[in-house]
């Protein structure tokens, strides 16, 4: 593989552009296939990207594709897939095509493409010494309630005031963000991740992109740890995580994903836990979840008890067989079933995990690596935009459910589901605050995409619906620091995010965007406020 590198002026600074480019053999396939490959050229690579090695869509490769069965894969093809941009083609395509298609899809490449931590390393820019730029912040706001909003529609984001509603600055991303930013502890440095692998750091204070890096080809998110030291990246290609140091976004260590077996696997999805001081990765191809602690005494002070636990071959060793050189080792929890997406409670002791394809959730405690209980889940919840807060003196956890019009509502003591609220349509966010009574939750699919639904928090029943843009998608919501205050973006080129009055529910201000998608409160963000995403 190939790496082109050119230098072109963007808003202001050097960015440099690091493309991949790949060669022919790595292109094609092991078995020609000309036709499925032609076809994939026309219909599939401006989102799968060139050579199959995905952009905004997944990479295709069978490696990448072992959970998803050549039937069902023909049927995705057909009719799109829910949750995600991937269209229908039983209009565009005849089913001889469809077929020739997927096979394309199933050929191993004649050379999967690599990504060494060498590779890795050639990539890391410094647009600017860090040393030099100045420690206040370029601009009068209070610093706690900055949101960053990420515009997918021309690649950018906006830094904004979260008192006036004002925009302080615009800048650009790399293209296709996906995942939340992830901020420093003090809230002055955000991380984005883009789906094509590339990490940017960015200076909230100077306004500015300071440090970038390409940590995979084909990326899901990334997470930074509570001591601000160290950035995760979780991939579906290659099969690994990678970590950084936030510094400079130089790369530290690159684990392979593989289970205890050796099954290769792709990451679903890498989060910080605070109060273990530790990494969460999930695993999307094999029934292991790891825990990778990141104390600088690799774990062995944190974790006492049970430091055996943390060695990269997952065996029983003792704690003095301990190597300094496991400055990252994994400790890995074996799963009943296969969990894509996470959701943890407040403590950090469960985590709630569901496979996309399935009914059940598993609760399963970290500590003991055993599994609690199961939660009868149809409709397929999104866990990792669910919330929690108390009511009738109980805590509970609500999920939207990507698959079936309802938020599904979980007592977190017996982990039972004690309402169902049917809503208009399956949903893909949802969002409180600590100070507000109510709980804000979209329609993201179907014919009434435009509607979103605000909750009682206390009665758990819809006690308003609004459609602020007719036509379009409202989506995901953040509070400002003090709750009293609700953005909500509709997701177009020609969009807007909007501000209510948290309380009154009533209009204040439209800011025009370009396909706003998620956005992001410092406060909230840095103190893993309840009612949002962390
Ligand atoms: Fe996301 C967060 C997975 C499709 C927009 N999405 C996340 C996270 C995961 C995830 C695991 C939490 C990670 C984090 O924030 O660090 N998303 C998936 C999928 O598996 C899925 C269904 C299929 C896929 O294509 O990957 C998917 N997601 C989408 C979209 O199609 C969305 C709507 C548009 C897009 O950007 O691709 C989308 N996902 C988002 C956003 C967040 C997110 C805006 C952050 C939410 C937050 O508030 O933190």
């Amino acid at each position: 593989m190939k790496i082109k590198r050119s230098i072109c002026k963007i808003t202001g600074f050097t960015l440099a552009l690091v493309s991949l480019t790949i060669s022919a053999a790595q292109a094609g396939t092991s078995k020609d296939n000309k036709a499925g490959e032609k076809l994939y050229v026309e219909h599939c690579q401006a989102c799968h990207g060139v050579g199959r090695l995905g952009a905004m869509g997944p990479a295709l490769f069978p490696e990448n594709l072992s959970r998803l069965r050549k039937n069902k894969a023909v049927k995705v093809i057909e009719n799109g897939r829910a949750a995600t941009q991937m269209p229908a083609f039983n209009k565009t395509l005849t089913q001889a095509e469809i077929a020739s298609l997927t096979d394309y899809i199933y050929t191993p490449a004649k050379e999967l493409p690599q990504w060494s931590l060498a590779d890795i390393k050639a990539t890391n820019i410094q647009h600017f010494d860090q040393s030099k730029l100045p420690d206040k912040p370029q601009f009068d706001a209070d610093l706690m309630n900055l949101f960053i909003v990420v515009e997918l529609g021309d690649h950018s984001a906006t830094l904004l005031n979260g008192d006036t509603f004002e925009p302080i600055t615009r800048f650009k991303t790399r293209f296709a963000l996906h995942g939340g930013p992830k901020y420093s502890p003090d809230g002055r440095f955000v991380y984005f991740a883009s789906r094509d692998g590339w990490i940017s750091k960015y200076d909230i204070y100077n306004m500015k992109t300071v440090s970038e890096v390409r940590a995979g080809i084909n990326t899901r998110n990334l997470a930074v740890s509570s001591d601000g030291k160290y950035a995760i990246v979780g991939n579906y290609l290659p099969h690994n995580v990678v970590i950084l140091d936030t510094k400079d976004l130089s790369p530290i260590e690159m684990i392979e994903t593989k289970s205890s077996e050796g099954v290769s696997s792709r990451v679903s999805a890498v989060y910080n836990a605070p109060p273990r001081h530790s990494f969460i990765v999930a695993l999307k191809d094999v029934k292991e979840v790891w825990e990778i602690p990141y104390s600088d005494k690799g774990g062995v002070d944190v974790y006492k008890g049970w430091a055996h636990d943390y060695r990269k071959d997952g065996g029983e060793g003792k704690v003095e067989n301990w190597k300094s050189e496991d400055r990252f080792p994994v400790r890995r929890i074996k799963t009943q079933d296969y969990l894509d997406d996470f959701f943890f409670d407040p403590e950090y002791i469960n985590l709630i995990g569901t496979a996309r394809n399935s009914h059940n959730g598993q609760v399963i405690n970290i500590d003991t690596k055993k599994k609690v209980a199961t939660i009868e889940l149809t409709g397929m919840p999104h866990l990792g935009s669910g919330i929690t807060w108390d009511y009738q003196g109980k805590e509970v956890f609500a999920s939207p459910n990507i698959k079936e019009g309802k938020v599904t509502v979980i007592e977190m003591e017996n982990w039972q589901v004690i309402k169902e609220i049917k809503t208009e349509g399956p949903g893909f966010f949802m969002r409180s605050h600590s100070k507000s009574p109510y709980a804000w939750a979209d329609v993201f699919f179907g014919p009434n995409k435009e509607k979103v639904h605000i909750i009682k928090k206390d009665t758990l029943e819809i006690v308003k619906t609004i459609a602020p843009a007719p036509g379009k998608t409202a989506a995901h919501v953040e509070f400002t620091k003090d709750g009293k205050y609700v953005l909500l973006s509709v997701w177009d080129n020609d969009g807007a995010v909007i501000v209510y009055d948290a309380n009154t529910l009533e209009e204040v201000k439209r800011l025009p965007m370009k396909k706003p998608s998620g956005k992001y409160n410092v406060y909230n963000k840095i103190n893993y406020e309840r009612g949002t995403s962390h």
